[in-house]
């Protein structure tokens, strides 16, 4: 599984530190949402989908959390701790978050506006869809 992290660069001075974001330079992508996850009550594990065609960037800017990725073949354990750090998770990968500090606030960039169709929130469907979506491609 490939693993995308994004490294940000920190505008920083003697009055402390700034991070810009910006779409299509470092997001690759058009940012067309914005969320972030706060006050995440001690031992929630939350998320539990994939996504069919939304792009997301993941980014602790205080705290620290888990994410666990599952692309079907391969799961990965993400530990994301420094806001200069950027998780990319694209399209049919499935994604859990848990381990949130009591501080963690989790900021999420997203390709696209909030739909409930995109998402895949059943298991057995995200295992159909992505072994259909495999054979499609082999060959390719
Ligand atoms: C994801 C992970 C990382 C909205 O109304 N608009 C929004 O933009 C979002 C993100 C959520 N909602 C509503 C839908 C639910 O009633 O907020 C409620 C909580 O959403 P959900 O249960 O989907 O939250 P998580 O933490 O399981 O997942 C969220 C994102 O939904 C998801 O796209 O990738 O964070």
């Amino acid at each position: 599984m490939e693993i995308i992290t994004l490294d940000f660069n920190i505008k920083g001075d003697d009055r402390g530190s700034l991070i810009a974001l910006e779409q299509n330079k470092n997001i690759p992508f058009n940012i067309k949402r914005v969320y972030y996850l706060f006050d995440t009550k001690s031992g929630v594990r939350r998320g539990f989908h994939a996504h069919h065609d939304l792009e997301q960037v993941l980014i602790v800017v205080r705290g620290s959390c888990k994410i666990h990725l599952d692309d079907l073949y391969q799961t990965r354990e993400i530990l994301l701790d420094n806001p200069q750090k950027g998780l990319y998770i694209g399209p049919l990968m499935w994604h859990e978050m848990y381990d949130f500090s009591d501080d963690c606030v989790l900021l999420v960039l997203a390709s696209y506006y909030y739909l409930e169709e995109d998402y895949i929130r059943n298991y057995d469907q995200f295992s159909e869809i992505v072994s259909q979506h495999k054979k499609r491609n082999v060959g390719k």
